[in-house]
């Protein structure tokens, strides 16, 4: 990859091995593994927030201000997306799918087979869709994106054969997209970094650095912006978070080099600039993004919409940060440092605001498995 664009890759832009973990934080990995919090008014996390509430009837997880764990012990989880109730959990480096069972445990449904982990590369994004999983990962040949047939009852889900609807899409241990969304046309829309390749973000023949289209079987939508092409929009260096409003306008998040990264607006056919130009330019021809941060606060991934509000899960800013849909140029960042870095931001079935955090992969140290799932407060 160019030695210029080594700067602001996700996994290495910390700086090093987060040192404000809590005492509280320490004591929940003594909790071991995978046991879920639903059934305690004796949970050690009552250190963690001064204003945890107690239900007092046993059912409910213990609040840690306005965030429940939901579970942990996951190691570099990327990716939540749900099989009518049933959460599934990625790992990136493990390549496994997680269930959270119906009791807030974990368990292995199956390991993506032929996932070749590397830095940014792995098990990525999945979807859900028609009792069928998408998912989104990186072989030795490059990123793909398979189908799996979803086998058997939350608590026992199995999957089936893959069966692979696009790849050679080109992959890089930085750089390496992955996000997986439906869009609300019934189309499977993917993200793809430019994988250390910057000028194949303009090139509308490569599929780096774009955001691509498919049919859930893995043809090319017939209107596509350019024809017989999966690309849906290019310029893009490594976009990983998508989500679409109410009225079908969609959205990206996507990480700048080290300058500005960005929040875009997507529409078919267009050109988000890179590597002519980094966040707001005023270039013509390209589409300048409708808000940039600064890496430091921000390197956004995934993103969702709700209640008037894009939700975007930082890494490096280790924060939510909020955008008003009738403000785009407007955010309000919560939880600032309060849960390390966080990876995926979706809607649950019942509206709530799931995150996950993304404290164990790229620090260079052994692995802990002390990431979390969360439940957040919509704001
Ligand atoms: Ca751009």
């Amino acid at each position: 990859m160019p030695g210029t664009d080594h700067t602001h890759h996700e996994s290495d832009d910390g700086g090093g091995r987060p040192t404000r973990r809590t005492a509280a934080t320490l004591a929940l990995v003594t909790l071991g593994g995978l046991a879920a919090c639903t059934d305690t008014g004796t949970s050690p996390r009552g250190s963690e927030a001064g204003d945890r509430t107690s239900d007092g009837g046993g059912t409910s997880t213990p609040r840690t201000g306005d965030v429940e764990v939901l579970a942990e012990g996951l190691e570099a989880p990327w990716s939540i997306a749900f099989h009518y109730e049933a959460p599934l959990i990625t790992e990136r480096d493990s390549a496994r799918l997680l269930e959270r069972k119906p009791d807030g445990s974990l368990r292995t449904v199956a390991t993506i087979p032929g996932v070749t982990p590397q830095g940014e590369a792995g098990l990525l994004g999945i979807a859900v869709r028609d009792g069928a999983l998408f998912a989104h990962s990186t072989s030795a040949d490059g990123n793909r994106i398979q189908r799996f047939e979803i086998t058997g009852d939350p608590g026992s889900l199995g999957l089936g054969e893959a069966t692979t609807l696009l790849d050679g899409i080109p992959s890089a241990a930085n750089h390496n997209g992955g996000r997986l969304a439906f869009g609300p046309d019934g189309k499977l829309y993917a993200t793809a970094g430019d994988a250390g390749d910057r000028d194949a973000a303009q090139d509308v023949d490569a599929l780096a650095g774009k955001i691509l289209r498919l049919e859930p079987d893995g043809s090319v939508p017939a209107d596509n912006p350019f024809p017989d092409s999966p690309v849906f929009s290019f310029g893009h260096r490594n976009p990983q978070g998508i989500a679409w409003d109410e009225d079908g306008t969609m959205y990206a998040s996507e990480f700048g080099q080290d300058t500005w990264d960005e929040l875009n607006v997507i529409e078919a056919g267009k050109n988000y600039g890179w590597p002519r130009a980094e966040g707001i330019a005023h270039e013509d021809g390209l589409v300048d993004p409708r808000q940039q941060w600064h890496p430091a606060d921000a390197s956004p991934s995934g993103l969702a919409i709700s209640h008037g509000t894009i939700h975007i899960a930082a890494l490096r800013g280790e924060r939510l940060i909020d955008v008003p849909l009738d403000d785009l140029a407007a955010s309000t960042p919560r939880l600032v440092g309060a849960h390390g870095r966080l990876r995926d931001a979706v809607i649950a079935p019942d509206g709530s605001l799931w995150v996950l955090t993304n404290n164990t992969d790229g620090r260079g140290s052994p692995s802990d498995g002390d990431d979390r799932l969360l439940r957040v407060s919509a704001g």
